[in-house]
């Protein structure tokens, strides 16, 4: 039985590897974060009890900030595939705590690599590592953005994850590390955080539609991203993690639309009609730099790992518009 060890398991994609990664018989290791409120209700479906003989789903204890931990587990745990998942990973809030973000998000992908490296020379087994790359890196570098596309950074968020871009880059090259990175455009779904603008405009609509509120305020409506489906994109991490050779695949739908667009389009959904009488702007939500159209080069995905997104704009707005509905009690 193959093993994984996951940071970021209680996010949206460390939610739905976990579900990908059991379905394929994997003995999966997940940490999570110590907090006051409990912070599992994306895993709750596949918890094990652990009082329970033979699990194959596991939690931990454990934070990117803490090296030790994260060392530990390497060895505790002797993962054949680790998944860098965890993040401080809102744009705009990179902003607010730029130096946590990158502690985390930067420093946090570099001790996993330094404690693979040293695992792999003392135990001589290997660990294939996944980190969780972003199309923020690309930033304002105009689109379509491939692997051979420059970055320039727009956010502390994507400073910090070029950074982690480029030690996962020098430890596959000075270490010989099985190490890539998946660099995914932004990706969806019903699990997603609610005050990302997607999952923020859905549940809005939903609660307009519910009546249980009249408005919904949001920022630079102008912005063009290419937008997946989450549970796609994880299927695509783990074949990233087969190929004979580690390389960095560009992850994306190759389509771009705009904020107002998906606005449009979920109002539409729910039948409420004309979009501009229940959405106001609120200047709080603007960044200091923004980052204007993003659309993936899908070509490597397509031609190597034979991935290619299947759930297009209009159906992953209807996917998150009917869920939140659902929740909310509100008829469509
Ligand atoms: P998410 O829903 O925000 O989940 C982030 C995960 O990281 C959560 O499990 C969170 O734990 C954990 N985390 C936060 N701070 C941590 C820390 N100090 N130590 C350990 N874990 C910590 O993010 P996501 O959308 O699933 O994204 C997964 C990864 O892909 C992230 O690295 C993100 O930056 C990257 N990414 C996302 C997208 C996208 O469109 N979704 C695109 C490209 C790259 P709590 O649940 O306790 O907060
Ligand atoms: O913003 C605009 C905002 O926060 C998208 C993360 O997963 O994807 C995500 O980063 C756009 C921006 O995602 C609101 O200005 C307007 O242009 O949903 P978002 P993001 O910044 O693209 C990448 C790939 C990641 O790696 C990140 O981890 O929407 N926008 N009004 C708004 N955004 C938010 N959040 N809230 C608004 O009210």
């Amino acid at each position: 039985m193959k093993k994984a060890l996951l940071t970021g398991v209680t996010g949206q994609d460390g939610s739905y590897l976990a579900e990908i990664l059991l379905k394929k018989g994997y003995e999966v290791h997940g940490v999570i974060r110590r907090a006051s409120t409990f912070n599992t209700s994306r895993i709750d479906h596949i918890y094990q009890d652990p009082h329970v003989e033979h699990k194959n789903f596991i939690l931990h204890y454990g934070d990117l900030s803490d090296a030790n931990t994260v060392r530990k587990l390497l060895y505790e745990v002797a993962p054949d595939e680790f998944y860098n998942l965890g993040a401080q990973s809102h744009v705009r809030v990179s902003f607010d705590i730029p130096e946590y973000t990158a502690e985390i998000v930067g420093l946090g992908a570099l001790r996993i690599l330094e404690a693979i490296k040293d695992y792999e020379k003392e135990t001589k087994k290997k660990v294939r590592f996944y980190q969780a790359s972003s199309s923020e890196m690309f930033g304002a570098t105009p689109p379509p953005q491939s692997e051979n596309t420059p970055f320039y950074p727009r956010s502390p968020y994507a400073a910090a994850k070029v950074f982690a871009y480029h030690m996962t880059r020098n430890y596959r090259e000075a270490y010989g590390l099985f190490a890539v990175n998946g660099i995914l455009f932004n990706h969806e779904s019903p699990r997603r955080g609610e005050t990302f603008v997607t999952r923020k405009i859905s549940r809005g609509v939903a609660r307009i539609k519910a009546g249980l509120e009249k408005k919904l305020y949001l920022g630079n409506l102008e912005a063009k991203r290419d937008w997946g489906y989450a549970p796609e994109y994880c299927e695509a991490m783990w074949q990233m993690l087969q190929q004979e050779k580690p390389e960095d695949y560009v992850i994306g739908t190759g389509e771009s639309h705009s904020v107002e667009e998906f606005v449009a389009e979920a109002f539409k959904v729910a039948g409420l009609g004309d979009w501009k009488k229940y959405v106001e702007f609120d200047p709080r939500y603007l960044r200091p730099t923004e980052v204007d159209d993003l659309i993936a080069d899908t070509k490597k995905a397509k031609e190597k790992l034979k991935w290619e997104a299947t759930t297009k704009f209009p159906e992953l707005v209807r996917i998150m518009v009917e869920a939140d509905c659902k929740a909310v009690g509100a008829t469509l």
